[in-house]
């Protein structure tokens, strides 16, 4: 077993240990109480997954493995000095809950790069759907289609034992992560550079080598894309995307069909497409006034039009956060550092002075204050990635390091499958007003008896 794997394994089992412990134990210890307000609210708020790889608090932001943003930036290992922290640290810290060294990032890079070959049948099938698919479709379909090679699938046929289920599903992550990057460019010189492919650079790192197949050499790039793949690479466990992939795999679906389903999550305009729309909305906008340096004060007036049209204004608010996500300022921070003028930049920032007073305003919005998504379009812009339909693919890259390694640990503690109760809606009511008139033909049923 290569050394990454069995840290893994003994730091994981020690938890797994604990995990089934306190199940014994502690199975009928009461822990929370819910509301109402909190089942018609989208479950806000409920303490219900176990989730070790990062927690989000409602007004710091992220923490991974206890570690923040800025001192991830600090402590993790770096291609080169003054550049941006790598990909793989920060796997390899969600993984195994200790900062790697610059010799553990760089063997998971090379690892990775062992693991890269994408089997042509995947390539077919993306180039079977029509170009103007849009590349989320093209991404979710191309990891399905990848399922013939899972691990944990044959070894599952072959009537393995649940203890060691953690271990093909290791092999699957490890082996859909290092194969992200070729499907994301793939798909990007596909539908955007007449099917021109670049060939995977093995010396790369697993950032840099996603720039270069995407027809990127700089090391402005580089340096971007291993920013941007750290600060979008986990969320906890309750997002869409990581829900998703726990909800999918906790029924020992294997983890290319788990991830294939989170995408198609990711890719919803409340969740990740955010990524992509709030570039199409500042167009829009600039459409709209007729102005490519649009005043505050105009500005102001279209969110206010937006917002009496009924429609959202992408990058702004969370379903937990409550103040300004610090992967925005991590974004902020880092224009500021490495780009002198920009006039998408200047009016990302300047819907950062005018639109959290307008949301404020409204009084239903909880959170007024921008959300990664508000930040992290401009900067791929910038940069020349000008096609921001496939934005949101980059998002799921990423977002496959700390999701993957939660199903990972998943296997590892033996999580059960996830069956949560439901009922209809007049049986709520009569929680809270047992008097309710109940409606002739409603029988309630008795909670959890069937499956
Ligand atoms: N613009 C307009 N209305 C907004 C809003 C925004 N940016 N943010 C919240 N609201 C509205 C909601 O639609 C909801 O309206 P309703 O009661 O009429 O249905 C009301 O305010 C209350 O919403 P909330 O409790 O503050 O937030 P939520 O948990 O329901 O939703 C989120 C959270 C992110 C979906 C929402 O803020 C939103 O739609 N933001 C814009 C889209 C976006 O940026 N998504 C990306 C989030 C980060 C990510 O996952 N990548």
């Amino acid at each position: 077993m290569e050394y990454i794997k069995y840290r893994f394994f003994k730091k994981a089992s020690k938890c797994s240990k604990e995990y089934q412990r306190l199940k014994k134990e502690h199975s009928n210890d009461v822990i929370a109480e819910i509301t109402l307000g909190q089942v018609l609210t989208g479950m806000k708020g409920i303490p219900l997954l176990v989730t070790d790889t990062s927690k989000l608090d409602p007004e710091e932001g992220i923490r991974f493995k206890g570690y923040t943003i800025p001192e991830l930036q600090e402590k993790l290992p770096r291609m080169n000095p003054e550049g941006e922290p790598l990909p793989e640290g920060l796997f390899y810290l969600m993984l195994i809950g200790d900062i790697p060294s610059r010799e553990d990032a760089s063997n998971l890079s090379k690892d990775w790069a062992t693991r890269a070959h994408v089997p042509q049948h995947v390539f077919d099938v993306i180039d079977a759907m029509p170009k103007n698919s849009k590349p989320m479709t093209q991404f979710s379909a191309a990891i399905l289609s990848m399922a013939t090679e899972s691990v944990f699938q044959k070894a599952y046929r072959a009537g393995v034992s649940k203890q060691f289920f953690w271990d093909s599903t290791y092999e699957d992550v490890m082996n859909l992560i290092a194969r992200l990057p070729h499907l994301a460019a793939y798909i990007y010189r596909r539908n955007f550079h007449n099917d021109e492919h670049i060939e995977p650079n093995p010396k790369l790192d697993w950032a840099g080598n996603l720039a270069h197949m995407m027809g990127f050499d700089s090391e402005d790039i580089r340096r971007l894309f291993r920013m941007y793949m750290v600060i979008h690479a986990d969320h906890e466990g309750g997002n869409v995307t990581a829900h998703t992939a726990h909800l999918v795999g906790s029924a020992l679906s294997n983890p290319y069909y788990a991830y294939a389903a989170a995408m198609a999550g990711l890719a919803g305009p409340l969740h990740g497409f955010a990524n992509q729309d709030v570039i199409h909305w500042i167009f829009e906008m600039m459409e709209t006034l007729d102005t490519e340096t649009p005043t505050d004060k105009q500005i102001e007036e279209y969110c206010k039009y937006i917002l009496d049209e009924g429609r959202i204004i992408p990058g702004y608010g969370h379903a937990v956060l409550m103040k300004t996500d610090p992967r925005f300022t991590a974004q902020q921070e880092f224009a500021e550092k490495y780009i002198k003028e920009d006039p998408i930049i200047n009016i990302v920032n300047q819907l950062y002075r005018v639109v959290p007073p307008i949301l404020s305003e409204v009084g239903k919005i909880k959170n007024p204050w921008p959300n990664v998504d508000a930040y992290s379009g401009s900067l791929l812009y910038h940069y020349g990635i000008k096609e921001y339909s496939f934005y949101t693919v980059l998002f799921g890259v990423s977002r496959a390091l700390g999701v993957l390694a939660s199903l990972t640990n998943d296997r590892i503690y033996g999580i059960p499958i996830e069956r949560p109760t439901s009922h209809p809606l007049e049986w709520f009511k009569q929680q809270v007003d047992p008097d309710i008139e109940i409606p002739q033909d409603f029988e309630p049923r008795q909670s959890g008896r069937f499956l």
